[in-house]
């Protein structure tokens, strides 16, 4: 589908290999869980149920889930202000990520941060920087250590196109390729960085040219194609635990609504935000297993059930969960 701002993908798609059921059915929950969770929370933004601001990540689901699924517990994550379902995919507690959406005591960092700043320790999800393309820095030290220490463990770094144009994308990436470090960079191209298009953000046609720079592959793939994108990283991970190096992947993908909950995003046009939402990424999938017979409208009800009881559980714990003790602001902020 070709708009304004970039062609169509060019990319064949993912070879469709003889997947699992259950791989299939797992990748179907945590892109549904990720798509209602996120449209709730958008909701109670706009109920002022919580402050600080709010970032959807509506329409980018299959780039977080394809990325993220494969992970074992030990890898880690380094998401951005866009990627608070990478938690949820990591295995996240519901109850936890809306007690940080409402910054309360029970929340992993106990209330002390604002809704994108969302991330888990002990699932090794790092806390994303406010600055773009900080988290990069972040998540290539740690690969770095993991490489020192013989690890066999590997980083996701998430980060969107406007990241792209930051020195601290090219110093990140620059190092990695140097030390063969086990990162896997995750390129959420949505064709928008607030309202900056991507026309103005670069010359080139797929980011993914941007790893020839620093000596490692780097990829494109349609980043609505749940399979494609975890076909990419399957081999990507393979290659990062067996010492191999880093891998840049593009996913060309879009957000739904406005760069965040008070951006009405006046700056795209109708026709382009209609085109991408015809190709839903998580309807796509739906109909993809629909058609295989692999899941049915019984099953698919099911899912749909459990994920909103688990939801509304979880908005009810957040709202009666207490907020930090204001006497208690300068606990743990250095580390025992
Ligand atoms: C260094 C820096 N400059 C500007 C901002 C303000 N800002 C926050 S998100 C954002 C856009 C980022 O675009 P992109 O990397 O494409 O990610 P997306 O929001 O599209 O997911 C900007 C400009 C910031 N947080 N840090
Ligand atoms: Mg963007």
């Amino acid at each position: 589908m070709a708009t304004r701002n970039q062609p169509a993908v060019t990319q064949p798609k993912a070879s469709r290999v003889a997947y699992s059921r259950e791989l299939l059915l797992g990748l179907y929950r945590s892109l549904m869980k990720c798509r209602m969770s996120d449209e709730k929370a958008r909701i109670l933004f706009r109920q002022s149920k919580f402050g600080g601001n709010f970032y959807s990540g509506v329409g980018q689901e299959a780039t977080e889930v394809g990325a993220a699924f494969t992970l074992r517990k030990d890898d880690w994550i380094a998401p951005s202000h866009r990627d608070w379902t990478s938690n949820i995919i990591k295995g996240a507690p519901l109850k936890s990520c809306f007690a940080q959406l409402f910054a309360k005591a029970t929340s992993p960092d106990r209330g002390r941060s604002s809704p994108a700043h969302m991330g888990f320790p002990d699932l090794h999800v790092i806390t994303p920087a406010s600055s773009i393309a900080g988290q990069l820095a972040v998540g290539t030290g740690v690969a770095f250590g993991l490489k020192r220490l013989k690890k066999d463990t590997v980083v996701v770094a998430f980060f969107g196109d406007g990241a792209t144009s930051i020195g601290g994308f090219h110093e990140a990436l620059n190092f990695a390729g140097v030390h063969r470090l086990p990162i896997i960079y995750i390129c959420q191209n949505n064709l928008w960085a607030e309202s900056v298009p991507l026309r103005l953000q670069t010359a080139l046609k797929d980011l993914s040219e941007r790893a020839k720079a620093y000596g490692f592959p780097g990829l494109s793939v349609d980043g609505n194609d749940v399979l494609a994108v975890y076909e990419a990283a399957t081999k990507a991970i393979a290659r990062a635990r067996a010492g191999e190096g880093p891998t840049l992947i593009e996913c060309k993908t879009y957000r739904w609504y406005g760069h965040s909950e008070i951006d009405p995003a006046k700056y795209r046009i109708k026709e382009e935000v209609e085109a991408w939402k015809k190709r839903d990424p998580v309807l796509a999938f739906e109909k993809y297993l629909l058609d295989k017979k692999i899941l049915n409208d019984s099953k698919k009800a099911q899912i749909a059930v459990e994920i909103n009881r688990e939801i509304d559980d979880a908005v009810e714990f957040a709202e009666n969960s207490p907020y930090p003790d204001p006497s208690e602001i300068t606990n743990f902020v250095w580390a025992d």
